[in-house]
């Protein structure tokens, strides 16, 4: 099954943007030990394929994802590195493909003699959640990243930032371009236990209201994209504005950010 998945020219080139953005997370110290998760929705790409799905493990979902039925995902693996997957991408992430109910899922891209105690992401409910509401929604958007973003994560210790409305404008505020690229904003998500249900109902919420970037307080962000690579620059961009408010407090002056007309002015050339 491994070799078949290769040969699916379209698959291997999803497997290599994410083995790609494993090695970035790992180089910008955003994935310490095990963090962080992607997945993708390879439905699109994997057609029919002839799977005896008995041959591959089952494992029950605690709840039903009703527009999944019968889709395919790549999905990071639970307690594996980043830097371990840009490596050998294969054995530290897995293609699970739900069954028609949406309450199961196979691992098919691992024997069952292979598959030791390998299981998906801990953070499966989220990454499914998201791509429930992506599908429900007609979206275009496939790839799901959930990253440990330091001068982000940073942010959400500061009380006043724990607000999106603030966060927001101080980001924007730091450079046009979080704006250009981020016109919705970031969607704030309050302290929730990781890998939870919970965490995952409060961060859907975020993708509803039209926002691509959720933040957990002090944990990380999860952005949507197209693509692995377009979720990532959704982070990258926020983060390098978080990196400069940073620079700025550090030597020693309030950063001041732009003004409300400065914000008016960009909202009216960028926010379609
Ligand atoms: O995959 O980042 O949120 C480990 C995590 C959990
Ligand atoms: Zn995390």
């Amino acid at each position: 099954m491994n070799d078949f998945f290769q040969e699916n020219k379209k698959v291997a080139k999803v497997i290599h943007e994410v083995a790609d953005l494993a090695n970035y997370l790992w180089q910008k110290g955003w994935a310490e030990r095990n963090a962080g998760n992607i997945s993708v929705n390879l439905s699109d790409i994997i057609e029919d394929v002839d799977l005896d799905l008995d041959n591959y493990p089952k494992f029950e979902l605690a709840q039903p994802y009703p527009a999944l039925g019968n889709k395919f995902f790549f999905v990071t693996g639970t307690g594996k590195r980043m830097r371990d997957l840009a490596q050998n991408p294969m054995k530290n992430a897995c293609i699970i493909k739900l069954n028609k109910k949406a309450d199961s899922y196979h691992i098919i891209s691992m024997k069952k003699r292979n598959l030791y105690n390998f299981r998906p992401t801990s953070e499966l409910p989220t990454h499914l959640l998201v791509h429930n509401q992506l599908v429900e929604s007609g979206s275009t958007k496939r790839a799901v990243v959930h990253t440990h973003p330091n001068e982000l994560v940073a942010m959400t210790q500061i009380p006043k930032f724990q607000n999106a409305e603030t966060l927001n404008k101080t980001l924007w505020g730091m450079h046009p371009e979080a704006f250009v690229f981020v016109p919705r904003g970031v969607f704030m998500v309050p302290y929730i236990l990781p890998g939870s249900h919970k965490i995952a109902d409060a961060t859907v919420v975020g993708f509803e209201q039209g926002h691509e970037v959720v933040i957990w307080e002090k944990h990380g962000a999860f952005a949507i994209g197209d693509t692995v690579s377009d979720a990532f620059d959704m982070i990258d961009i926020l983060s390098k504005s978080a990196r400069i408010w940073f620079m700025a407090k550090q030597s020693g002056f309030e950063p001041e950010g732009l003004n409300e007309e400065q914000l008016l002015e960009l909202k009216d050339a960028f926010l379609k």
